[in-house]
């Protein structure tokens, strides 16, 4: 791993308080009175709606969720009470999906805006246009966008239903952790990927790209394009905007 990959990660580090855009990415909830959990609901607790516009969610907020079912809509159902509680206080709340979550929307969490599509761009309030993606699709061959388009379709929505859903859930929280063991997230082409970052963000016209997905902290900068990432939640963080600049906080 080349240190120029986290250029920048020495900097500054923010607070909750005083930012105007937060985003989460990674936390990969398994239960829903985990840790992590605790330390989520207590960091949108800290939230002052005057100063922060936005909260982004980046995607695999859960190890896995599937939304068109009660079982999981009832699973999680306090953190979207504590989400949608943060909507109505005027904060805009931004949900993309991650590759281990399916159908959120039909969570049916009140105020939520879901996006559906791979990626999405925010505007500052100075104007400044920041890409945001989860981060699976960067690096992506064609036949797993082939997959995915399948495994997001009406069809396979229709038959996961009809599935006993504790036992699905298991089994695909099984999966999730044994790709992790198998160490699915070790072996990075970093330069492979920082340069998709960094062609992607040129494409839709931005100064700065956020993803997760990959578990690392990049900050690296290349022609006038920031590609920031997240690390997972072993190590509850944000990502953070004060207006001015792009910081880390750890919770
Ligand atoms: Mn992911």
């Amino acid at each position: 791993m080349h240190a120029d990959h986290f250029q920048g990660n020495e900097g500054r580090s923010l607070q909750i308080q005083t930012s105007t855009i937060l985003i989460a990415s990674d936390i990969h909830i398994r239960e829903a009175n985990e840790d992590k959990v605790q330390c989520l609901l207590a960091a949108l607790q800290q939230i002052d709606p005057a100063v922060t516009k936005t909260f982004v969610f980046l995607g695999d907020i859960f190890d896995f969720c599937f939304g068109d079912s009660p079982y999981f809509q009832n699973k999680f159902n306090a953190i979207g009470a504590a989400v949608s509680r943060l909507t109505t206080r005027g904060v805009e709340v931004l949900f993309l999906h991650g590759n281990h979550e399916f159908f959120l929307p039909k969570l049916g969490w009140e105020g939520v805006t879901w996006i559906s599509s791979r990626d999405h761009v925010l505007t500052t309030s100075t104007g400044e246009r920041v890409a945001l993606t989860h981060g699976d699709f960067l690096l992506a061959p064609w036949h797993y966008r082939v997959y995915m388009g399948c495994v997001r379709s009406t069809l396979s929505r229709l038959i996961a239903r009809q599935l006993p859903q504790e036992k699905f859930d298991a089994a695909c929280l099984g999966l999730a952790a044994k790709s992790r063991k198998n160490g699915a997230y070790k072996e990075v082409p970093h330069r492979r990927l920082l340069e998709a970052a960094t062609r992607w963000i040129a494409q839709k016209g931005c100064t700065v790209g956020i993803m997760g997905h990959y578990h690392l902290p990049y900050d690296y900068t290349k022609d006038g394009c920031r590609i920031l990432c997240l690390p997972a939640w072993d190590t509850p963080n944000l990502l953070a905007y004060d207006g001015t600049h792009w910081g880390r906080i750890s919770l």
